[in-house]
């Protein structure tokens, strides 16, 4: 009686919280808590999940670099033409006047105002030698694409283009997609549209014509590279089943390298001309200009932090580790915590996903490089459980504050987890052979979470979504 009155209040005040914050099929998991503390009928425990900082506009936090570095217009004063009409000359560029510059940081400025901000190259005067820019955008941390990147064009759009990445701070370059009125000529590729792709030919590296056809610039200025086609052949077209993403990305290394970068290169190969044939007493009107640049994206974490910040001294972003990591991107154990190997987290089971938290190094063998590390470790060695917060559960037993020993069927430090073959979906598709382990431990799990559940929801409001999916 009790148990089902504290399920009627829970579920109805989280309806209503849900309601205005859940934008997304409950069974896709936020990963936005990395461990909540579990109240349990001895006490209070910790539970760790897979978690990941919130997907944000990347631009803020990159810096912009040109090749050759001194290609943007205005140093000497030039005056431009408009592409579709030679005689329709009033675009000034002048370095050293405020209104008349277009440095490179108008690309990522606050877009909205009319008439727009942007950047611009100096023009095609040295035709026929190629006009060519690399535009660099650098993180100097790894970060994870989350929507697409898109480029507008103040100018026409480029004839010839390269989209490039990085994946180790600028050191070596991948591209990532080609952009050409002509394809064949311009690279000796066939033509292809994101829509061509498949789950099986997901990675590939395409040709597009789609961006840089016809010049007609004031309706269409845009150049993406589509990032949510490419989810979509995972998710549905509206991304409605983002767990399947989620599963593919755990399993499937290169897919979750694909999207994941530390540098992009804008490699501006040819401007627009707008006609086959470069009008060479004219050449003021064939430049560069890009107006916006949109990236949007999260830190990478290896799902061991929910926040990532951005540290003025250093110049870089940096992860907030949990789980007992450390690193720019919780990419190792904290010190004492290497009982056994770092491991990323994952998504699965959906939608908690696993931490796979560091353990004390007593739990396994000890690095023994620094002897003097040693010594602090064993002088103030952390307890790994206890009979209050860390407790042992499923029936474990702690020993020696050092040790949880579990009972047959549970895994993990504090026998948190029940004991899987293979990763994931253990509690939602129990094998015949352990369904008998893991019904009581939902039914003990779902019981302890009703006893706390108004204790929860306070505690997990601006997590609408964790509270609906708990409670
Ligand atoms: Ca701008």
């Amino acid at each position: 009686m009790f148990l089902l009155q504290t399920v009627c209040v829970c579920v109805c005040v989280s309806v209503s919280v849900c309601v205005s914050m859940q934008h997304y099929p409950a069974a896709w998991g936020h990963y936005d808590v990395c461990k909540s503390q579990i109240y349990t009928e001895e006490g209070v425990t910790w539970d760790y999940m897979a978690c990941q900082p919130e997907a944000t506009d990347m631009t803020k936090f990159l810096s912009v670099s040109l090749d050759p570095p001194n290609i943007t217009c205005g140093d000497p004063p030039e005056t431009y033409c408009a592409l579709e009409n030679p005689y329709m000359c009033n675009n000034e560029c002048d370095a050293t006047t405020e209104e008349l510059a277009h440095p490179p940081e108008l690309m990522f400025d606050f877009e909205g105002r009319n008439p727009t901000t942007f950047w611009q190259s100096t023009s095609w005067k040295k035709f026929p030698k190629p006009l060519e820019v690399n535009v660099t955008l650098s993180w100097n941390k790894t970060i994870e694409l989350t929507d697409d990147i898109i480029l507008t064009f103040e100018s026409g759009r480029p004839e010839q283009m390269l989209l490039e990445k990085s994946l180790d701070y600028g050191k070596t370059w991948t591209p990532y997609q080609f952009y050409a009125t002509d394809c064949l000529d311009a690279f000796n590729m066939d033509p292809k549209t994101v829509n061509e792709l498949t789950q099986r030919t997901l990675l590939d590296i395409i040709c597009t014509e789609d961006y840089s056809r016809g010049y007609v610039w004031k309706y269409d200025k845009t150049v993406r590279f589509e990032i949510k086609d490419r989810f979509a052949l995972f998710a549905g077209p509206r991304l409605h089943n983002m767990a399947s993403l989620y599963g593919q990305l755990d399993t499937t290394r290169n897919l979750r390298d694909f999207f994941t970068v530390t540098d992009l290169r804008i490699r501006l190969l040819k401007p627009a001309t707008g006609s086959t044939i470069v009008d060479e007493n004219n050449l003021s009107r064939y430049f560069y200009a890009i107006s916006d640049i949109k990236v949007q994206g999260r830190c990478k974490c290896n799902l061991h932090s929910n926040s990532c910040v951005y540290d003025k001294e250093k110049g870089r972003l940096g992860c907030e580790c949990e789980h007992n990591t450390t690193g720019p991107d919780c990419g190792r154990c904290k010190r004492h915590y290497h009982g056994r190997q770092w491991s990323v987290g994952s998504y699965l089971p959906i939608p908690k996903g696993t931490a796979n938290i560091c353990i004390h190094s007593s739990h396994g063998p000890v690095n023994r490089a620094n002897a003097s590390s040693l010594g602090v470790a064993n002088r103030n060695q952390a307890r790994v459980c206890d009979g209050a917060m860390l407790r042992c559960q499923n029936g474990g037993t702690c020993h020696h504050h050092q040790r949880c020993h579990c009972a047959p069927g549970f895994t993990g430090v504090l026998c948190e987890r029940a004991r899987c073959q293979g990763p994931g979906h253990c509690e939602e598709y129990p094998s015949s052979g352990q369904e008998s382990v893991h019904h009581p431990l939902l039914l003990h799990r779902l019981h302890l979470f009703l006893q706390v559940c108004h204790g929860l929801l306070a505690l997990l409001l601006p997590q609408g979504v964790m509270v609906f999916s708990f409670c």
